[in-house]
C-alpha cells in the first residue's frame, strides 16, 4: 500500500520539500523514474537501458485504469488517446502533450515514446506510422547536436501535430522553432556541429564520398578538427544509414538526398575558405584555400567568381544606382560563415516542410478531424557562454512554465473564486513579470532589440546600456559591470548572464541580395528552389510568384521584414493559443545529475528543478483542488445514463441526483459547473463502463415503449 500511495504525491497527505526529494529519490534507485503528481507526470531520467518499453509493456497500458498500473509515460500516452475520442470525460477534444525539463532530462526520449504508443494505440500499423515514426531519426540527424549538458541536445523546438478521423491517425504536421544556426560554423568547448555531418562523413560509400567530393573529417574548420574513436564512427556510420532509410520511408527522392548532402559538403569545405588582406585594405582569398573556393563553387553548383564576389564585396543599391563596398577580412569571413547558416538552415526548413507535405492528412475538405499535439522544445540552459540563442530558448521555457502555472494554479483558482467554491488560495511563483520583461511593447527587451536592430549604426553595446538604463531596478535584471556587452537575467530556473556581442546581427538575420542571387542561379536544384521559393510560416513552400512579389514588396520596404526575435515571438503566440483551446497533460522530465550519470542522484541539481518546477505547490493544488470542471450541461448529458434517464433535463439538480446514486465523495458543486478531483474522472468512467451495456439495454427499450405508446 506504502509503494502505491508513493506512486501518486498528490495522494500523500502530508509532504514538505524533503521528504518530496527523499520520496523521488527512493523510487528512483528502484529504478521506478515515473511518479504522479495527480495527472501530472514526473519522469526522472535513468540515463541507462531500463526494460520498460518492451511490446508486452505496451499493451498493459492500453485502454488501462490508471490507479491499477504503476506510473508510466504510456499511460500519459492512453490518457491522451482517450480523451481525444471522448471517452475518459467531457472537454475539448484536441490534446496538447507538455514536456517541460532542463536540457538533458529527457524531453526528447518521452516525446519519441508517447508518439509510439500513440501509433500503437490507433493500431495504425501502416504506412503512415512508419512515416511518422521516421520523422524524428531524421529531424534530430539535422537538427539535434551534442552540447555539455546532453550529448543528443535538440538545437530545435518541435510541436508534432498528429491528426485523426475517428480513432485512426490521418496525418502529422511538425512546427519547428529556431534552428540554432549558428552552430554550423561554431561549437564551443565540448560540443560538436549537427550529428547529420559526422553520420555522412562516417556512413557514405567511397565512390559517393568522391562524387561529393568529401575529404577527410579532420581537414573541416567547421567540425573543428574533431571527429572521434573508431568506435563512435562505427555508431555515426549506422546512423547514417537510418537518416537514409528514414528518408526513403518518409518518401524523399534518390536526387533530393543526393542534392541535400552535396550541400552539406559544400558548407564544409566553405568553412576552409580563409582570407587575408590585400596591401590596399581589401581581402583576397589566401593561396591555400583556392582549392576550397573552387570545391565550394563546384559543390553548390555556383560560378565560382560569383561566389567570390559575394564572399568578398557587398552589392548594394541606392537611387537606382549599383555601388560595390569591398569587405576587409572580418566582413569577407562574416559573409563566408553566413552563407554557411542560411544554406544550412534552408536545408532544414526544407525538410520539414517536405515532411509536412508527405504527412499531410489525405481526406475530404469538410472531415473534422481531432488533434493530439507533443510539444518537445529545447530545455532551459546555462552555459558557460549564453548568446542570443540562449536567451530565445529560455524564453520559450518561461512561456511553458507560464502556461502551466496558468493552468494549473490562475484557472483553476480563479474558477473556484467565481463559482463560490470555498478555498484556501496556494501561492505559487508567477513568471508572468519575467515574461512581461521580455515580450512588453514598447519596452520589453526582444522590442529593445528590434529598435536597434533597426539603425545600421547601432552596436551590440548600445543595445546593452539600453536595457540596463530600462532595466536596472527590474527584480529580474541585474546589470552586468564590465567592458564585454553582458548582462543578467533572473529566471524562473535560476540566473543567466547573457553576452549580447552578435545580438544585433543574429536577431536582423539579414541575406545579402548577392547571397540569394548566386544561390537562385546554382545548378543544384534544391539549392537554387531553396532561394527561389521562401518557407512560409505554415512550414510550406511557397510558389515562386508568391516569392516574387514578396521580393518585391521586401524591396519597396525592407524594414517589412520581420526580426529574428519577433518571428520567434509570432511563432510562441500562435502555439500559445493552440494549446490554450486544447487539453493538456503535463510530463515534468527531472534531469537527477549534472553528469549524465546512471543510478546517482546530486540532492541539490533535483532539488533546484523541484523547486523551480513548482512542484511543492504542484502536489497541494492536485490533492487539495479540483482539476476536472465541467459544466452542469456537459456532465448532466455524459453521465444522465447513469439514472437510465436519458431525457433529463440538463440542470444543476440532475447532476447531483446523478451523483447521489453514487458512491463518489469529495466533489463540489458550484455556481454553473460541478469540482471533481483529478481521480473522479476514473471512477465515472468505470461506472459508465459497467452500466453502459445494461443502460443501453434499457434506453433501447424504453425508445420502443414510447414508440409504441404514441
Ligand atoms: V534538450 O533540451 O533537447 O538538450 P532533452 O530532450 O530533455 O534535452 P533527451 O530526451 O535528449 O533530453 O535525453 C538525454 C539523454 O538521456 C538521452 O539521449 C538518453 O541517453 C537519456 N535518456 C532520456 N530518457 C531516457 C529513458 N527514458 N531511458 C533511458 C534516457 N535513457
Ligand atoms: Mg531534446
Amino acid at each position: 500500500m506504502e509503494v502505491l500511495l508513493h506512486e501518486d504525491l498528490a495522494a500523500l497527505s502530508d509532504l514538505d520539500e524533503q521528504s518530496l526529494l527523499e520520496s523521488l529519490s527512493q523510487r528512483f534507485r528502484q529504478d521506478r523514474i515515473y511518479t504522479y503528481i495527480g495527472d501530472i507526470l514526473v519522469a526522472i531520467n535513468p540515463f541507462k537501458y531500463l526494460p520498460l518499453y518492451e511490446k508486452e509493456v505496451s499493451e498493459r497500458y492500453k485502454y488501462h485504469e490508471k490507479t491499477k498500473l504503476p506510473p508510466h509515460i504510456f499511460a500519459v500516452a492512453d490518457r491522451a488517446y482517450q480523451s481525444m475520442l471522448g471517452r475518459l470525460a467531457t472537454g475539448p477534444r484536441n490534446q496538447c502533450i507538455v514536456i517541460s525539463g532542463e536540457s538533458g532530462a529527457g524531453k526528447t526520449e518521452s516525446t519519441k515514446l508517447l508518439l509510439r504508443q500513440i501509433m500503437e494505440l490507433c493500431r495504425a500499423n501502416s504506412q503512415l506510422e512508419q512515416q511518422i515514426l521516421q520523422v524524428n531519426p531524421l529531424l534530430e540527424a539535422f537538427g539535434n547536436a551534442q552540447t555539455v549538458m546532453n550529448d543528443n541536445s535538440s538545437r530545435f523546438g518541435k510541436y508534432i501535430q498528429l491528426r485523426f478521423h475517428n480513432s485512426s491517425v490521418k496525418g502529422a504536421k511538425i512546427n519547428e522553432y529556431l534552428l540554432e544556426k549558428s552552430r554550423v560554423v561554431h561549437q564551443d568547448e565540448g560540443e560538436r556541429n549537427f550529428h547529420i555531418f559526422y553520420c555522412m562523413l562516417a556512413g557514405i560509400s567511397p565512390d559517393d564520398k568522391d562524387m561529393y567530393g568529401l575529404l577527410d573529417p579532420t581537414q573541416y574548420r567547421y567540425l573543428n578538427g574533431r571527429y572521434g574513436s573508431e568506435d563512435i564512427v562505427r555508431k555515426w556510420g549506422e546512423k547514417y544509414s537510418e537518416v537514409c532509410n528514414a528518408m526513403d520511408m518518409v518518401g524523399f527522392e534518390e536526387q533530393e538526398k543526393v542534392d541535400m548532402m552535396t550541400i552539406l559538403a559544400g558548407i564544409l569545405s566553405l568553412g576552409n575558405i580563409m582570407f587575408e588582406p590585400t596591401e590596399t585594405d581589401a581581402v583576397r582569398v589566401t593561396d591555400k584555400s583556392m582549392g576550397w573556393l573552387k570545391a565550394t563553387a563546384g559543390q553548390f553548383g555556383v560560378q565560382e567568381e560569383e561566389l567570390l564576389r559575394s564572399l568578398t564585396c557587398t552589392l548594394s543599391v541606392t537611387r537606382g544606382e549599383a555601388i560595390r563596398r569591398l569587405h576587409n577580412q572580418q566582413q569577407a569571413e562574416d559573409a563566408r560563415d553566413s552563407i554557411a547558416k542560411v544554406a544550412y538552415g534552408r536545408v532544414f526548413g526544407w525538410i520539414v516542410s517536405k515532411v509536412n507535405e508527405l504527412l499531410a492528412p489525405n481526406v475530404d475538405f469538410d472531415v473534422e478531424l481531432s488533434e493530439i499535439g507533443i510539444l518537445d522544445i529545447f530545455g532551459f540552459e546555462n552555459f558557460a557562454v549564453n548568446r542570443f540563442e540562449q536567451l530565445c530558448i529560455n524564453l520559450a521555457n518561461e512561456q511553458l512554465q507560464y502556461f502551466f502555472n496558468h493552468h494549473i494554479f490562475l484557472m483553476e483558482q480563479n474558477e473556484y473564486k467565481e463559482e463560490g467554491i470555498e478555498w484556501e488560495s496556494i501561492s505559487f511563483k508567477d513568471n508572468k513579470p519575467i515574461l512581461d520583461l521580455f515580450l512588453t511593447k514598447p519596452i520589453g527587451i526582444l522590442s529593445l532589440l528590434d529598435e536597434q536592430s533597426a539603425f545600421p549604426q547601432a552596436s551590440d553595446r548600445d543595445f546593452v546600456d539600453k536595457l540596463n538604463s530600462k532595466f536596472k531596478s527590474s527584480p529580474h535584471y541585474e546589470v552586468v559591470r564590465s567592458h564585454s556587452p553582458l548582462f543578467t537575467v533572473v529566471h524562473y530556473a535560476g540566473k543567466v548572464q547573457y553576452n549580447g556581442l552578435g545580438f544585433l546581427e543574429k536577431n536582423r538575420d539579414t541575406i545579402p541580395a548577392s547571397i540569394r542571387s548566386l544561390f537562385i542561379n546554382s545548378v543544384t536544384p534544391l539549392l537554387s528552389l531553396l532561394f527561389a521559393a521562401t518557407i512560409s510560416r505554415t512550414g510550406t513552400l511557397m510558389p515562386r510568384k508568391a516569392k516574387l512579389m514578396q521580393q518585391a514588396d521586401d524591396n519597396f520596404n525592407s524594414t517589412r521584414k520581420q526580426s529574428v526575435g519577433a518571428q520567434f515571438k509570432h511563432s510562441l503566440a500562435v502555439l500559445m493559443e493552440k494549446m490554450f483551446v486544447a487539453s493538456p497533460h503535463f510530463v515534468r522530465c527531472i534531469k537527477p545529475n549534472g553528469s549524465k550519470l546512471p543510478d546517482q542522484v546530486d540532492n541539490k541539481i533535483v532539488m533546484d528543478q523541484l523547486r523551480y518546477n513548482g512542484l511543492l505547490e504542484t502536489i497541494r493544488i492536485r490533492r487539495d483542488g479540483f482539476s476536472w470542471r465541467p459544466s452542469f450541461k456537459e456532465f448532466a448529458q455524459r453521465y444522465n445514463i447513469l439514472l437510465m434517464k436519458p431525457d433529463l433535463p440538463l440542470t444543476k439538480e440532475s447532476c447531483l441526483s446523478i451523483l447521489n446514486t453514487t458512491e463518489i465523495h469529495g466533489w463540489k458543486c458550484g455556481s454553473s459547473r460541478m469540482f471533481f478531483k483529478y481521480w473522479h474522472q476514473e471512477e465515472l468512467a468505470r461506472l459508465l463502463e459497467r452500466l453502459g451495456k445494461a443502460a443501453l439495454v434499457i434506453q433501447k427499450d424504453y425508445r420502443s415503449l414510447r414508440c409504441r405508446r404514441k
